[in-house]
């Protein structure tokens, strides 16, 4: 799992030198107030730790492969692709690996985040 611990201590060592997380409540408060929306920006990183938190709740056994049968109801076929090595599974690896090669498609000017607009026409797609 060196994977996994790498891309931890990467945000660990990214969250330390972000210091406007006070600016950005400000802001997203005054467009609440407003009735006003504010478009999403995801980051790869967050992304990323969002992905190893989903993987953990479908590996329901913990044996850090998803197998079939702990494979998602819904859209299956989409995780199913992610099965690289055909062995009908998809290990911890594959699927981290195949959720950020989706991350950097869907980035459409490569600046590591990803944007709900850039969200939308990727499933406009
Ligand atoms: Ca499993
Ligand atoms: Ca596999």
């Amino acid at each position: 799992m060196r994977h996994v611990i790498g891309m931890a201590a990467m945000a660990l060592a990214l969250g330390a030198c972000s210091g406007e997380r006070g600016e950005e409540k400000r802001a997203s408060a005054d467009a609440n107030a407003s009735g006003f929306v504010p478009p999403s920006v995801t980051s790869r990183l967050d992304y990323g730790s969002a992905m190893d938190r989903r993987f953990r709740a479908l590996d329901r056994d913990a044996d850090d492969f998803i197998s079939r049968a702990e494979l998602p109801r819904r859209n299956p076929r989409r995780l199913l692709a992610l099965d690289r090595n055909g062995d009908g599974k998809i290990s911890a690896i594959e699927f981290s690996e195949g959720m950020l090669a989706r991350f950097d498609r869907m980035d459409l000017n490569h600046d590591g985040t990803v944007t709900s607009e850039e969200r939308r026409s990727a499933g406009a797609q």
